[in-house]
């Protein structure tokens, strides 16, 4: 059940991206700035003209989920060309001169992937026209179909994911249109909060009602809380931070049990439910990232003794009040959420034990989920039978933090991004792990 609310018809939208868009090469397209976090520039100047060559185009009469491709086609695009032609106040470009010129081509690039960014943004933003300005969770990318045809339920995490993309685009582009939809709608569904404090699951955007109260860090809520804290990173606006405070303080008291969180009634604070959701697992990632050490690693231990129970974290599981803890949803499709928060935890300690966490995790998945055209999910961590699907997180996120983490030397330009002008900031990964300036 939860699972399914993840990010309304999110699942849909994943399994047909590639195909709908008559070979959008997305997979590509999430994947490229993990080769240029690794120093492999010769293979990222190849992805990025393969990518360009391609001639992606956006102007198909495909029905999309605003939120997966706003976090994996819009980030991208935007995180992507803010590395190749930052803007003159940022962080200098990482991508060696020598590269760029050693391809066959020997082209310059001239800003591909903004125009790319800006016509995606532009189909994206009728899914905003609702009368709360709550978004939509899908849209016809070619206005086949007007906005107002689609479900007006969409999730928390569905509609709060898109600060970041469309708050830098408008500081790109000057174009203040895309930075003040995601505001209206953050301001209206921050707005819809309990008493408590407590966000639920999915909302109504005509409405403004929720139509699920139950209230998680999980699955369909997850990265909505990401994003209040990462928007005021970015921005360094206070108003953020403070929605931050606020919701993370609710989540705190109503959900925290121990090392694990658990499903609240969002008006009554009452626990309704003792479920797992491994998404849950970028909690001590955003813990980490607000200075709260101590309870990050505490949250990282509940969602690692599942890990070392199953030998993969399950998609969810249920805890009983005897101690049992059996998983509902039983596969791992490759995801990123628990070596993201050990990557996070290494930085902020350089406790070794975090680099032991990866290479367990590391040696699980090479062990049972490489394949011979690529990685599989685990379609049930109990019998180890494999998936026939690779999401394209797997290269964008699980496989870079892998990388960053092992990068204790810290040869990648994330970890000595390098100043154009005074002061030196840095980078942010979105929540699906491309990166922007702060
Ligand atoms: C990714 O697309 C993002 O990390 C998102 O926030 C959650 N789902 C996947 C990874 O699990």
């Amino acid at each position: 059940e939860e699972e399914e609310a993840e990010v309304g018809s999110a699942e849909a939208a994943r399994g047909t991206l590639d195909h709908a868009f008559g070979g959008f090469p997305l997979t590509l397209l999430d994947a490229m700035d993990t080769l240029a976090v690794m120093g492999a520039w010769d293979s990222y100047v190849d992805a990025l003209w393969a990518f360009v060559d391609a001639t992606p185009a956006f102007d198909t009469k495909v029905d999309v989920n605003v939120f997966e491709l706003t976090i994996r086609g819009l980030g991208a695009l935007l995180g992507n060309h803010l590395l190749l032609e930052p803007l003159d106040s940022d962080l200098a470009s990482p991508v060696p001169a020598a590269a760029l010129a050693a391809h066959p081509s020997g082209r310059a690039y001239r800003g591909e992937l903004l125009a790319l960014a800006v016509d995606l943004a532009d189909r994206l933003l009728p899914a905003f026209d609702t009368p709360t300005g709550i978004p939509r969770s899908m849209v016809n990318l070619g206005v086949a179909k007007p906005a107002a045809a689609f479900p007006s339920e969409t999730c928390t995490a569905g509609a709060g994911t898109l600060t970041l993309e469309f708050v830098v685009l408008s500081r790109v582009t000057g174009d203040a249109r895309y930075e003040e939809a995601v505001i209206k709608a953050l301001v209206a569904l921050h707005g819809a909060r309990s008493h408590l404090g407590l966000m639920g699951n999915t909302i109504d955007v005509n409405t403004g009602r929720w139509s699920r109260s139950d209230s998680s860090i999980g699955a369909g809520i997850d990265s909505f809380f990401e994003y209040l804290l990462k928007a005021h990173v970015v921005t360094g606006e206070a108003w953020y931070a403070d929605m931050f405070d606020s919701a993370a303080a609710a989540v705190e008291s109503h959900m925290h049990r121990g090392v694990f969180y658990r499903v609240a009634e969002m008006n009554t604070g009452r626990v309704i439910r003792a479920s797992i959701s491994s998404l849950g697992a970028f909690w001590p990632t955003v813990l980490t990232l607000d200075g709260q050490l101590a309870a990050a690693q505490n949250a990282f231990e509940g969602f690692y003794a599942l890990w070392r129970k199953f030998g993969f974290l399950p998609e969810v599981v249920a805890l009983t009040d005897g101690g049992a803890i059996s998983p509902t949803s039983p596969h791992y499709p490759l995801r990123p959420e628990l070596i993201e928060s050990a990557y996070y935890l290494y930085r902020a300690t350089r406790d070794p034990y975090y680099l032991a966490v990866g290479a367990d995790v590391l040696h699980a998945i090479a062990t049972h989920c490489k394949t011979r055209c690529g990685y599989a999910g685990v379609a049930d961590v109990r019998t180890r039978r494999l998936d026939d699907r690779m999401d394209s997180y797997f290269l964008a996120e699980t496989l870079k933090y892998l990388y960053l983490l092992f990068d204790v030397n810290e040869t990648s330009f994330v970890h000595n991004p390098t100043a154009a002008s005074f002061p030196p900031g840095g980078y942010i990964f979105t929540t699906e792990a491309h990166l922007l300036p702060v």
